[in-house]
């Protein structure tokens, strides 16, 4: 009897140890899902937007190439509270008014006061960039100039390419919260080109802090199961 019962004892540790070691190595197979492959990092440099959520937006749709938007992205670092965007027009050495627009109540309006309106005006230079970043709130009403959020590719290296990394705090959002947001060129006082809404939940994805969780999960789970076998 006393042997059945440390046979059983030491099934259900072994159990619970091959569960805790299969929970890492899912985590190991799919380290995408621990953390993203590349952190990013606003510097200029767009190779980090690989694998990232992107949507291209048909070229030839707008009024003028400048203003031709050709594709965006949206992306979060792990334990990190920034919206970090990314917008590619046609290449270009002309300057361009482009808004990113985010509805962050979630009602299918971007003119509340709780909504924030982006204004990036990127102007591209010889081997730089020198870009202004503003924020307005959903009624137009301006908030306040963004210093050192973005940065854009130079004329040298293409002139189409902008990335900026916007706090959660200037958007008004908490982590997690759904928003609606869209990428819009202007032209003059006119829009001109208008990129696909998209919904998004801006969080830290799954890190370290739910493996942490499994893994206290799993090891409760063997708690209770030393429990009934003690009983
Ligand atoms: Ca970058
Ligand atoms: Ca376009
Ligand atoms: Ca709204």
């Amino acid at each position: 009897m006393k042997f059945k019962m440390i046979r059983n004892h030491t099934q259900r540790i072994c159990t619970a140890i091959l569960l805790i070691l299969g929970i890492v190595q899912i985590f190991l197979a799919c380290p995408q899902i621990v953390r993203a492959a590349v952190l990013i990092v606003l510097d200029g440099e767009f190779n980090d937007w690989a694998g990232q959520a992107c949507f291209s937006d048909p070229a030839g749709d707008a009024a003028s190439p400048q203003t031709d938007l050709l594709s965006y992205c949206f992306a979060t670092n792990p334990n990190d509270p920034i919206a970090y965007f990314m917008v590619e027009r046609k290449p270009s050495n002309k300057s361009v008014e482009i808004w990113l627009r985010v509805d962050v109540n979630n009602d299918g309006s971007y003119q509340s006061s709780q909504d924030r309106a982006i204004r990036i005006q990127y102007k591209p230079q010889g081997n730089h960039d020198s870009t202004t970043i503003d924020l307005f709130n959903g009624t137009n009403q301006f908030l306040k100039n963004l210093p050192d959020v973005g940065w854009g590719e130079s004329n040298q290296d293409g002139g189409a390419k902008i990335e900026i990394g916007i706090l959660f705090t200037d958007l008004g959002i908490s982590v997690g919260q759904p928003l609606r947001l869209f990428f819009q060129s202007m032209q003059g006082d006119e829009p001109s080109d208008n990129t696909l809404e998209v919904q998004w939940s801006p969080a830290d994805g799954l890190g370290l802090p739910i493996l942490a969780g499994l893994l206290a999960s799993a090891a409760l789970w063997m708690s209770v199961q030393r429990g009934r076998s003690r009983a």
